[in-house]
């Protein structure tokens, strides 16, 4: 097993892998359909920097203000495979992250500079940019924890976190 260390500077230093996320990619996500298409579709939503190690994965998420129609731009959100948790930290920026169990509970935490966050086995958890900077966090995750994001684009999640009046609100949908 190796042990060894990396730098969190702009981005996590040296990085395995990273993905990156453009309007083109989240096409089913985004619910302002009209408005997605009248955008530039190569514009970039996020992007995920990952340390990975034996057990334990670390990320480094930057997500870009934005939004599409008047809802932020957000991450896909997903449900581990495996039944374990995540720890969140918000390095800059501010967010919303939005939780949603199986049985269709919601919750929502506000995320800002030096929040740490928790998410429980079994929600599905996205994060949106309420700001208009941009949105960093680290999330801490087991290794084996994989990424379902079938189930919950399937049964979707129930809230909206839209711009009204100049300010972020939650919406029921
Ligand atoms: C995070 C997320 C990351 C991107 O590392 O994977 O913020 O969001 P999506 O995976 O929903 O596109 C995490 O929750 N890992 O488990
Ligand atoms: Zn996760």
């Amino acid at each position: 097993m190796e042990a060894r260390t990396a730098r969190l500077e702009d981005i996590i230093s040296p990085f395995d892998s990273k993905i990156v996320r453009k309007l083109r990619d989240m096409r089913e996500i985004f619910y302002f359909k009209d408005e997605l298409n009248n955008l530039d579709q190569n514009k970039i939503v996020y992007e995920v920097y990952e340390f990975k190690n034996n057990d334990l994965n670390l990320s480094l998420t930057l997500l870009y203000p934005g939004k599409v129609g008047n809802e932020y731009f957000m991450t896909k959100g997903h449900y581990h495979e495996k039944e374990v948790g995540e720890i969140y930290y918000c390095i800059k920026g501010r967010g919303l992250l939005v939780m949603q169990s199986r049985k269709g509970e919601v919750n929502y935490l506000e995320l800002e500079k030096g929040t740490i966050a928790y998410v429980p086995p079994n929600y599905a958890h996205r994060v949106v940019n309420i700001s208009d900077e941009v949105l960093s966090f680290l999330a801490f995750y087991t290794s084996d924890a994989g990424h379902d994001y079938k189930s919950i684009e399937k049964e979707g999640f129930k809230v909206i976190v839209i711009e009204v009046d100049g300010k972020p609100e939650v919406k029921f949908i």
